[in-house]
């Protein structure tokens, strides 16, 4: 495979309502996309960085930058064409281990030469990344809301559209009494899990364990992202199953966190993780240790929601991912839209990713276009 060069575009797409989580509210998502051009085929990656580094570290210029300014020119360098053109995707990662961190940009390069590479096979993610079933569960992420009756109506809406799992964002001051309020009004068959992204100390364990009563699937990340012990200390205190998100970046701190009992189940997200392939071993890692792994999401389009899909194919995903139909964040996707069939979601078939952009979709909410020759 010879790369002739990556093209970063920038993309600004309104959100069909806020979305507020513990670190913060979006009203719109600024993304960087990636196309690789090879000889053979054109590649789509998605940097799932958002604006502020308020989730994690990264944030969208400091990964396009980091891109312009060391990524890319390393992949570009006689030993960066050399090792692509031998094994392709696959050294991404390794080329790029020398740099520290930048995990969301490493990833979004990795897709879309990996992406151009399985066009130019004809293959698919689902196919290249060990996918076992042609659809998935979709869960859906609801935000925190100002008052309770507004909650449940979004939540109704959600299960009127067949979400097959919902969870719903916590943070101190608004927990105990929305999943009461969603317990008390949808029933206890709906599958219900909470993510606080960070959001409390151990001291709060006490208050934390109220949640028990309500028989969630797990709760996400409660304390900080390096409090791994914490996380140890906190799952000893509580019945409900602890799932590390912001804190597993690697399928080495994955291991970690399973060998200190952190975590009894896993959020993977490729972007967090430094990339498809990395997420996937991490999956190996997980299913080795009998620990269950759902695929998370950073509010993509329609590109990075197919990988995802493809993703949570894999066999140890074994509980519904934050995979949702684009229209649960986007009126308009800039691929065709992944929708919701009967509470699922379909793995794509078609080679790569098995979606592109459409290009005057592509057009109409893109804010600017860097092209580095390689
Ligand atoms: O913590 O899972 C998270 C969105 C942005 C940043 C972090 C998180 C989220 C989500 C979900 O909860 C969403 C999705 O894409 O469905
Ligand atoms: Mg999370």
């Amino acid at each position: 495979m010879k790369l002739r060069g990556i093209e970063l575009r920038r993309v600004s797409m309104p959100l069909v309502a806020p979305f507020r989580t513990s670190f913060g509210t979006q009203t719109e998502r600024d993304i960087l996309l990636l196309k690789a051009v090879t000889d053979d085929a054109e590649g789509w990656g998605e940097c799932v960085a958002l604006s502020d580094p308020l989730y994690s570290a990264e944030y969208v210029e400091s990964q396009q930058d980091v891109l312009r300014r060391f990524l890319l020119p390393r992949l570009a360098s006689p030993e960066g064409t050399a090792a692509l053109g031998r094994s392709g995707a696959a050294a991404v990662a390794g080329l790029l281990h020398p740099y520290k961190g930048h995990r969301m940009a490493k990833a979004a390069v990795e897709m879309a030469i990996l992406d151009a590479e399985l066009r130019a096979l004809g293959r698919s993610f689902g196919r290249e990344l060990g996918a076992v079933a042609d659809r998935v569960p979709s869960g859906v992420s609801v935000g925190i809301h100002d008052s309770i009756p507004a909650l449940l109506s979004a939540v109704e809406g959600y299960l009127d559209e067949g979400y097959a799992r919902v969870k719903l964002k916590i943070e101190p001051g608004w927990d105990v009494e929305p999943v009461a309020a969603v317990r008390e009004r949808f029933g206890g068959d709906v599958l219900l899990q909470v993510d606080a992204n960070t959001a409390y100390t151990l001291r709060d364990a006490r208050h934390l364990a109220r949640l028990d009563a309500f028989d969630l699937l797990l709760i996400e990340q409660p304390l900080e992202e390096e409090d791994v012990l914490g996380h140890a200390a906190l799952a000893r205190r509580l019945a409900t199953p602890i799932c590390l998100d912001e804190s597993v970046v690697s399928a080495q701190t994955a291991a970690a966190a399973i060998t200190l009992g952190a975590c009894q189940i896993i959020n993977i997200k490729p972007g967090r993780v430094g990339g498809y392939l990395e997420a996937r071993r991490i999956h190996d890692l997980a299913a080795a240790h009998g620990v269950a792994v759902w695929c998370g999401g950073m509010v993509e389009t329609g590109l990075g929601r197919a990988a995802n899909i493809a993703l949570a194919a894999l066999p140890g995903f074994t509980l519904p991912g934050d995979v949702s139909a684009s229209g649960r964040f986007y009126r308009t996707d800039i691929t065709e839209p992944i929708v919701l069939d009967d509470g699922h979601v379909t793995v794509p078939t078609g080679p790569g990713l098995g979606v592109a952009p459409i290009p005057g979709l592509l057009e109409q909410v893109t804010t600017s276009v860097e092209w580095i020759a390689f």
